[in-house]
């Protein structure tokens, strides 16, 4: 029997070993799916403390049930271990490491290139690799296969490779790993049969592609266009406001269009560690081919500038009471990237937080989900601190109140009672104002966008 047709009946029998490379947030929900599907998983860290956490059934993924994690563990379908060897007692290695970009926006492979040097270190005949980190297109022939066949192992026979983009959206309580739809792609047409023959067993739907290439250019449209269309929002509220008119009003009124329209809002910017970055390998790929990519290129500055102009906005409404921003008491509400999420990476609240220092605001911030910013190599100086407590006096003595993320945990309505002037980048104030029926809610008129 060939290594392809083995690997096949194996999978068939579910008698296969999965391996997990990165228990992150995507990498620990998927190693729990395949356990919870009856699949023996170990899953391969280089953290000692997460290694720790996982044995003794624990989670430090939000996402991921501790109890889900002990049951499996229980069972004995989840193991995780520092011992990369231990990757040779694995039939399927997904791989699911970080994709940072460089301070020149060029893409960090070192994680993806460590882990494929693991795999191929003990590469056997009959094992599937799967990439699901996300990257730019090429990255599974061109930086894995040549790693892995150096081996002297041929792909499509003797093992198999293809890569399959990862959905995970942290925080979202309707989709998750089992039930959103998963793209796959391999080397050859075996690679691919084996790849969804794996996937199918935990996952509700999988949507087979030709190539790794296509499926590695799916992921990279698929948050482009989030990016993008970001972008347009972010646009709009620039032009709204030279315009006098509030760009929430119109997009709520667009948003009223049944087809050909799909709903994005205006913010602080542009924070995760996918959003903002993912687009930029595709960015960076393109340019080796000496072709630039203008939307990606242009809805990047726009979403970077966002954090400038919302400061400005602070300085104008302070200005408009005669106040200079410099030596203004001015109090940031949320700093996550995102509402009801703790994670500060890549956050516009960062850079906001650090120009208001720089322009000599008194600044301090409140967030219920991040009690502190701390220095990790690349946090702007002017934002580190720790979370103040949202007191109805700490509301009331700060000169502009700036809502950078707009955390459920907080009353909208009582900070725009007792603030003297708010400046909203998400419309946090809406319900408040309408309640007030008037767009201002006390004497001092406070100035909301
Ligand atoms: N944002 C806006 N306006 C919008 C939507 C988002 O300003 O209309 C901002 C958010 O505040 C945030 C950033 O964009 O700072 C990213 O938001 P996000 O909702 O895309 O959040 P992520 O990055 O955690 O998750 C995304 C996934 N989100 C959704 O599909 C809703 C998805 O694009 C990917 O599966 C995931 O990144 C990933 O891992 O690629």
């Amino acid at each position: 029997m060939s290594i392809y047709g083995a690997l096949q009946e194996k999978i068939a029998r579910r008698e296969i070993v999965c391996g997990v490379v990165g228990m992150g947030y995507v990498g620990l929900p998927l190693a729990v799916e395949m356990a919870k599907s009856g699949l023996r998983v170990i899953g391969f860290e280089t953290s000692r403390h997460v290694v720790e956490r996982i044995t003794a059934g624990q989670s430090h993924i939000k996402d991921v049930a501790a109890a889900d994690v002990a049951e499996m563990r229980r069972r004995k379908l989840l193991d995780v271990t520092l011992d990369m060897e231990r990757l040779a007692e694995c039939d399927v290695v997904s791989i699911c490491v970080p994709t940072p970009l460089g301070k020149t926006k060029d893409p960090d492979m070192s994680y993806i290139v460590s882990a494929t040097e693991a795999v191929a270190a003990t590469l056997r005949p009959g094992q599937l690799i799967v990439l699901e980190s996300t990257t730019y297109p090429g990255t599974t022939r061109e930086v894995m296969l040549p790693r892995l066949e150096g081996s002297g192992l041929h792909v499509g026979e003797d093992f198999f490779l293809g890569f399959s983009p990862e959905r995970v959206d942290p925080g979202n309580e309707r989709w998750h790993t089992k039930n959103t739809p998963k793209v796959l792609g391999g080397i050859t047409d075996k690679c691919t049969e084996l790849g969804m023959a794996v996937y199918e067993i935990f996952i509700e739907r999988m949507v087979r592609v030709s190539s790794p290439e296509a499926a590695e250019l799916t992921k990279l449209l698929e948050n482009t266009f989030r990016m993008i269309n970001i972008g347009l929002a972010n646009e709009m509220a620039q032009i709204c406001d030279k315009l006098g008119v509030n760009v929430w009003e119109v997009i709520d009124a667009a948003g009223t269009k049944p087809f050909g329209f799909m709903k994005f809002t205006p913010g602080p910017g542009l924070g995760g560690h996918c959003i903002p970055l993912d687009p930029h390998y595709l960015a960076w790929k393109m340019r080796t081919l000496a072709y630039k990519t203008r939307m990606i290129e242009l809805a990047g500055e726009i979403n970077t500038e966002m954090p400038a102009f919302w400061v400005t906005k602070v300085q104008d409404a302070l200005n408009a009471v005669g106040k200079p921003l410099h030596g203004s008491r001015v109090l940031v509400l949320g700093v996550a990237y995102k509402k009801d999420i703790d994670d500060l990476r890549e956050s516009p609240a960062l850079e906001i937080l650090d120009q208001l220092n720089r322009k000599g605001a008194i600044v301090s911030y409140h967030d219920p989900h991040c009690p502190e910013i701390r220095d990790d190599g690349h946090t702007p100086l002017g934002a580190i601190g720790h979370s103040v407590d949202l007191t109805d006096e700490r509301i009331r003595d700060a000169d502009a109140v700036l809502i950078v993320t707009d955390h459920s945990a907080v009353s909208y309505d009582r900070v725009c009672g007792l603030a003297r002037i708010v400046v909203d980048t998400r419309n946090a104030c809406a319900s408040a104002r309408a309640r007030a029926k008037r767009s201002w809610m006390n004497a001092s008129e406070p100035a909301t966008v």
